[in-house]
């Protein structure tokens, strides 16, 4: 029943997608995703060209299922990393943090499949033109860089101004969210925060630790003056960075002081001083476990959900 154009058109069992979150989306995650029938993406983040390469090869040890891997357009290596997915022949490319428009021509030359993620209607609009093959459409509920519209009202408008096939991103971790995502009319998800609490994880146990503690109200939104908004948990690195945002303290140093800090958190487990990026629905997840626990776990819960619809419409005066 939850096949859809996104399952068909990447040959995957379930429309679910790995977020494709720097330094967390290795070969551990992806493959335990794709073993799952969900798609596993390798984050490219800012790492050097070689690190993806031995990721793409220890994906392809762990798993024959399709993945794909997240191309961070900030990153230092963006070209570099275009190179590496034509060269390795990696079938699917998200992309984030920026417009990919110049790298579409030449990654669909190569027969790969381009997902990218964006936050705005008039993005959608101008990726549709270049065929990219679905749009991963995020709301601001989302964890690390985000837009300005939720998931809710975003989801809906990118989906009437466009034909090309939606996948919905930000605030989903369950099975509701999952069919939420298809009422708004998107095909498919894509989930970051709920994959970060699994065994396969590589994630420091602090900041799965973190997340699993976390309440509706544990995130907040930094760097809105840098003109790169980004969503963490609340900690020390926030609440001294809204500080110093705050007294307008010079954009270089604040950029300076971003740097680095993401591995710190995540991986080192500095969860005080690192950037613990995570989305508003950390709140909702309250226990680690493993990938396709929860891949079966939601799909079963969105059959059940869409199953039982009809029955909560408003019938009590009949
Ligand atoms: O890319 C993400 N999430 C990310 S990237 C990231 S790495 C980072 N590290 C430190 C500071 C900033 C980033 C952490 N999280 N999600 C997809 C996404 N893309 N969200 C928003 C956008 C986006 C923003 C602007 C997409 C396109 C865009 O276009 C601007 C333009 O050029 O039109």
């Amino acid at each position: 029943m939850l096949r859809s154009v996104i399952s068909e058109l990447l040959n995957i069992e379930y429309p679910i997608i790995q977020g494709g979150m720097a330094w967390l989306g290795t070969a551990e995650l992806v493959s335990a995703v794709s073993n799952a029938g969900g798609l596993g993406v390798i984050g490219a983040g800012s790492a050097p060209p070689s690190w993806l390469v031995e990721q793409i090869n220890s994906t392809r040890a762990l798993t024959s299922k399709p993945f794909g891997v997240n191309i961070m357009l900030m990153s230092p290596f963006v070209d570099e990393v275009v190179e590496v997915v034509i060269q390795e022949e990696v079938p699917i490319v998200t992309t984030g943090g920026g417009n990919p428009g110049i790298y579409v021509a030449r990654l669909k030359q190569a027969g790969i499949k381009v997902m990218p993620v964006v936050a705005s209607v008039a993005l959608a609009k101008r990726l549709e033109r270049l065929k990219v093959d679905a749009i991963i459409v995020e709301g601001m509920e989302s964890g690390g860089h985000i837009g300005e519209t939720t998931t809710m009202a975003l989801i809906p408008q990118v989906v009437d101004n466009v034909a090309t096939p939606v996948v919905a991103a930000g605030g989903i971790a369950d099975g509701r969210g999952l069919a939420a995502a298809l009422a708004l009319g998107a095909r498919g998800i894509q989930m970051g925060t709920r994959f970060v609490c699994t065994t396969e994880c590589i994630a420091h146990p602090k900041f799965k630790q973190k997340i699993l503690g976390a309440s509706d109200h544990a995130t907040m939104v930094t760097g809105q003056f840098l003109g790169h908004p980004l969503r963490c948990l609340r900690n020390k690195m926030t609440h001294e960075f809204l500080m110093r945002e705050q007294a307008a303290d010079s954009k270089e140093e604040l950029e300076q002081m971003g740097l680095g800090k993401f591995y710190a958190g995540v991986i080192e487990g500095d969860v005080e001083s690192g950037s613990l990026m995570a989305g508003q629905i950390a709140g909702l997840i309250r226990e680690i476990k493993p990938v396709k626990m929860i891949i079966e776990e939601i799909v079963a819960e969105a059959e059940a959900v869409i199953t039982k619809l009809p029955s909560y419409s408003c019938r009590e005066s009949e």
